[in-house]
Order: structure tokens, then C-alpha cells, then sequence
């Protein structure tokens, strides 16, 4: 796979702007496609310009992916909330006083993608707690069982915290456990357990889930094998500003080895429910400021997601103007934050209200499935050619 760095970019009503302002150094540098250094990272968090910041992201963004705003049809699959490794941060797993045990069955996994049976799911995203007693045998019959009812659907499933069980139980070596899981259906992994690649975060908040090391090491043993994954970034809990520039080079570092991160996600922490339910909600202005520094960071990463369920509607329909490319799906039934049902907003959206919110924020709305291979459908021609308003942010010019 190759790397293709940020070409330079032509000048933009940005130009003036950011040429004199505070971010010139890191401006001048976009403009000639150089990388950005730890301390370039280190200023983008301490600056207040979040306009500034957001444009820079833009131009990048724009030169990667033009006009286009990816959205996906997709499932989400919880198949078990039993988990040993007692995060801080989660409030998804079975304990007392909070949500109840299951672990799905395969008969409960069909019934759960039959809901979905008259929708063009393309995605069927499954990810779960660390159930200390499930077989190996499971999780073959979870990946066949869900090839078998959407015999269609991409298997993107399983963080690189779950691989590291599932290649404990199955005793072999990471590679042969990931070409049999292929072999079973699976066609590419989300970018989950993340949260912050330090030891010291690891160590406070997530003491008994894999390592920084172990974390990248697995995603680089699964690029190796031809599967695609996605890296997330779980933002505004104990972190550092230092600590988020470290996670972004270090996944930086990883996809210069093997190209095979598709997507960035920076994940809004929501304290609710969880042992940090102390600590606030992420605001808007810090939800904008990780997706366009992410954009920035990452040159090597083709995307840039605004997970809409956890910054909410309106802040991933902004972030399409701060570095994403992308809005994620339809997403039916998300479990792992409850974020949105404080927002009263349901758990999914339509393909039109996404389409929607994209043609709305002045973007071009596109279909893809988990690889970027763009879906054409009659349907989505037709919401295509529904009026468009276009509304892009003016930027302050200085005179
Ligand atoms: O790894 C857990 C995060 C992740 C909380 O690859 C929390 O396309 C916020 O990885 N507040 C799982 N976040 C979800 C995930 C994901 C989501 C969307 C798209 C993709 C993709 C991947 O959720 C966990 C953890 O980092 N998480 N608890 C919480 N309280």
C-alpha cells in the first residue's frame, strides 16, 4: 500500500487569514505539503483559532477528498456487555447498578439483523465487551451467522482488544487467527480501544485492556494480512494536550509502516454512567478542534470521521467544514455510549435525513461501503437531486 502525502494546496479566501495569523509557521507548512512536528501539534491544541484551525483543516481536507461527505448504511451488533477488563471510562458493561448481563445468541444475532431486512444495510459493525467464557467456536459462528443472513454485507468487526482474546483462545499466531476470522467472513476492523496509546493513561484508566505497543502492533498484523482498520482516539477525559499529539503521531508512525488505517476517529468522551462521571461533557469547540487536528496530523490517514452519534448531529454537520470527510451511517441501535438519548435524538438516522444534513452543510453526499468503494442506488440519486442549500462558513478576512 502507499503513502501518499498532502499535496500542496492552492490558495484559498483562507490564504490571507492564516497567513497572518499565529498558525503562519503551521500554515506555510501545509501549503508545501511538509508534516507537522510534535510541536506544531502542541500549538494547534493550545490556540484558540478554532476558525483557523478549522480552515487549515479544510484546505487539507479539500485537497484529499474534494467537496465529498462519505456516509455508510449500517448495524451495529453488541453481541455480549460481559466484559473483564473493567475500564474507567465505559459505561457499556454489565455491573452492579448498571446494565444488566447478555450475550447474544446466534438465534438473537438473526433476529437482530432480520430488523433490518428491507434496508440496503452495507456495514454490519460488531464489537463487544471481553466475555471471559466464550469459545473460540463463538466467534466463527457469530462471523458465518451474520455472513449468512446478509450474505451481502461488509463484517467489519472486533477491536484489537477482543483479537488479543480471541487469539488467546484460539492458541495460534495473531496471522493464522486473522486469516481464519477472514476466511469466516470478516472484511475489515473498526478502530476501537484506542482511547489514548500512553502508558500512563493505560495505566489509570484501562490498566487491564492491551497496551499501547500491543494495540498498534495488532493493527499492523492485520494491515499486514490485507484487512483494513480504522483508528479511534477517545478524547476529553484524564489526557494530556501532549498526550493526544503523542496518540496522533504514534498512529502516524504505525501507517507509514503499512498503510492500512482508513479512517480516523476522534471519540467524544461521555462521562455518564462511568467511574469518571465527575467529569463534564466534551463541548463543541473541543469536538471541532480533534477532528481538524486530526485531519492536520494525519496526512497519511485518507479519512477523517465525525461520529455524529456521540458529538451529536449538528456538531458532526459542522465538522465537515473542520477536516471530516465523513459522518459515519444510519447506524441502528448503538449501545456503547447513551450520549444521544440524553440529546432526545433516536439511535439512527435515515439514509435521507443524513443526505440531508450533508446536502445542508454544503457538501456533496456519497455512499460508500467500508472500504470507500462509492454505492451507486437509485434511491440515493434521487435524494441527490433533491434541492440543495449551500451555506459554507465565511471566514474572518483581515483587511
Ligand atoms: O473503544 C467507550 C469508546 C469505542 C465510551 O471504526 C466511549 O468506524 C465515549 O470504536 N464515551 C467503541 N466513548 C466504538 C468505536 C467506533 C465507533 C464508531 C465508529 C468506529 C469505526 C469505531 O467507544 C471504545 C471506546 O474508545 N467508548 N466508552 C464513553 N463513555
Amino acid at each position: 500500500m502507499k503513502n501518499i502525502p498532502n499535496a500542496p494546496l492552492s490558495p484559498t479566501i483562507a490564504h490571507k487569514y492564516l497567513s497572518r495569523s499565529p498558525l503562519a509557521p503551521i500554515y506555510d507548512k501545509v501549503m508545501e505539503g511538509k508534516r507537522l512536528s510534535f510541536d506544531d501539534g502542541l500549538a494547534l491544541w493550545k490556540s484558540d483559532d478554532l476558525n483557523g484551525i478549522g480552515a487549515l483543516a479544510n484546505l487539507v481536507r479539500e485537497t484529499k477528498n474534494g467537496n465529498n461527505t462519505y456516509y455508510v448504511r449500517n448495524q451495529h451488533i453488541n453481541y455480549t456487555n460481559v466484559c473483564n477488563k473493567g475500564c474507567k471510562f465505559c459505561s457499556f458493561y454489565a455491573q452492579k447498578g448498571g446494565p444488566a448481563p447478555y450475550t447474544m445468541s446466534m438465534d438473537d444475532v438473526r433476529e437482530k439483523l432480520s430488523r433490518t431486512r428491507h434496508i440496503p444495510v452495507t456495514e454490519i459493525h460488531m464489537v463487544a465487551g471481553i466475555h471471559p467464557n466464550l469459545p473460540y467456536s463463538y466467534y466463527l459462528e457469530l462471523l458465518d451467522t451474520v455472513k449468512a443472513t446478509r450474505p451481502d454485507a461488509h463484517i467489519k468487526a472486533f477491536t484489537m482488544v477482543e483479537l488479543l482474546q480471541i487469539q488467546k483462545l484460539a492458541k495460534k499466531p495473531m496471522t493464522e487467527v486473522l486469516l481464519e476470522l477472514k476466511a469466516h467472513g470478516l472484511s475489515s476492523l473498526p478502530g476501537g480501544g484506542a482511547e489514548i496509546l500512553t502508558d500512563r493513561v493505560h495505566d489509570a484508566i484501562f490498566e487491564r485492556k492491551e497496551t499501547a505497543a500491543q494495540w498498534l502492533e495488532t493493527a499492523k498484523t492485520a494491515h499486514r494480512v490485507g484487512l483494513h482498520t480504522n483508528a479511534t482516539m477517545l478524547y476529553g477525559h484524564i489526557e494530556t494536550l501532549e498526550e493526544r499529539v503523542i496518540h496522533m503521531m504514534k498512529l502516524r508512525e504505525a501507517q507509514d509502516e503499512t498503510n492500512g488505517f482508513l479512517t480516523f476517529i476522534p471519540l467524544a468522551f461521555s462521562s455518564e454512567g462511568t467511574k469518571l462521571s465527575h467529569l463534564p461533557p466534551t463541548t463543541g469547540i473541543l469536538d471541532l478542534k480533534a477532528v481538524a487536528i486530526g485531519r492536520l496530523m494525519l496526512d497519511n490517514f485518507p479519512h477523517i470521521k465525525a461520529f455524529w452519534i456521540m458529538i451529536t448531529p449538528p456538531v458532526a454537520q459542522a465538522a465537515q467544514w473542520y477536516g471530516a470527510d465523513d459522518i459515519d451511517g444510519t447506524i441502528v441501535e448503538y449501545e456503547i455510549t447513551h450520549e444521544i438519548d440524553k440529546q432526545s435524538t433516536s439511535q439512527n438516522l435515515t439514509q435521507q435525513q443524513l443526505v440531508q444534513m450533508i446536502v445542508e452543510a454544503g457538501r456533496d453526499p456519497v455512499e460508500r461501503d467500508p472500504l470507500y468503494n462509492v454505492i451507486e442506488r437509485d434511491d440515493s440519486r434521487q435524494l441527490m437531486d433533491a434541492p440543495r442549500h449551500r451555506r459554507p462558513i465565511s471566514l474572518p478576512v483581515l483587511a
